[in-house]
């Protein structure tokens, strides 16, 4: 039986440095405040940890205002971690950055080979496949790397390009189940995963598509309480974090941390 893609025993996450106000933003509704995008970042580890994860935490890198976002430099299997090349060209040393630690605990750490792009808020994992999602910061030299990589890793991998306007593929969608996927209409409508279910987001509710699903509990941001009330309806447990100040830097829940 292929492994659950929504259990998980460990994390790595990164506290946020001062220059995390200066992270990137599609559209600017502010600087983040920092004391209080501190107090969710801890309140997010201190959830997992309270659902069975052991968090190794990591000091902030002030040279990458985006370094907290972990789950983007790089992409982590039981077997194996890999360093993908991030699109921003702000976030591009991040990945070697992340090295050391990634071979403090992984058998094994690859590299995207070529100079292609890939972050891994494009990257979805199912029990059976993993799905790339083309995007501003994931281009198709850095899919078609992944694509042969993962491949050789004897995973079966699909690219797919969703709908315009989607930040990382992530942004719109997340596994609520191994084969549950909550999403956003648009992307539901774009109908890129024929093996999943999909539960569709409520409208005007569309930021909280990227919920996290770890262990028993799905984590999602607190202020969409049609999602979470549907979440609940399902028999989840729902668990609500604060995350404004995180969204101002069109980040979500998976971004945080990197599973296994
Ligand atoms: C960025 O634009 O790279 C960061 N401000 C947010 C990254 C969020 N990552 C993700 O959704 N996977």
């Amino acid at each position: 039986m292929p492994p659950s893609v929504t259990s998980f025993t460990h994390a790595i996450a990164r506290r946020p440095g001062d220059s995390v106000i200066h992270g990137l933003r599609v559209v600017d509704r502010g600087a983040p405040d920092l004391a209080s995008l501190r107090r969710e970042h801890a309140g997010y580890v201190d959830t997992l940890t309270r659902v069975g994860v052991t968090v190794e935490m990591l000091e902030p890198l002030e040279s990458y205002p985006d370094s907290m976002f972990v789950e983007d430099p790089a992409l982590v299997f039981r077997e194996a971690a890999i360093l993908l090349r991030p699109g921003a060209p702000s976030r591009r040393g991040e990945g070697a950055a992340l090295e050391p630690s990634l071979r403090t605990l992984f058998p094994e750490v690859l590299s995207l080979p070529g100079e292609g792009h890939a972050d891994g808020g494009d990257v979805l994992l199912t029990p059976e496949a993993v799905y790339i999602g083309l995007s501003a910061r994931t281009d198709a030299g850095g899919a078609a790397a992944l694509v042969r990589l993962l491949g050789s890793l004897g995973r079966r991998v699909h690219v797919v390009t969703p709908p315009a306007g989607v930040l990382h593929l992530k942004t719109a969608c997340s596994l609520v189940e191994d084969h549950t996927l909550l999403a956003t209409r648009a992307l539901a409508e774009a109908a890129l995963f024929p093996d999943l279910d999909v539960v569709v987001v409520p409208e005007g509710e569309e930021p909280v598509a990227n919920a996290l699903r770890v262990n028993g509990a799905v984590l999602i941001a607190d202020g969409f309480p049609k999602t979470a009330a549907l979440l609940a309806r399902r028999g989840y447990d729902v668990r609500l974090l604060a995350l404004d100040q995180v969204m101002k830097l069109d980040a979500g829940l998976s971004c945080m941390s990197l599973r296994w």
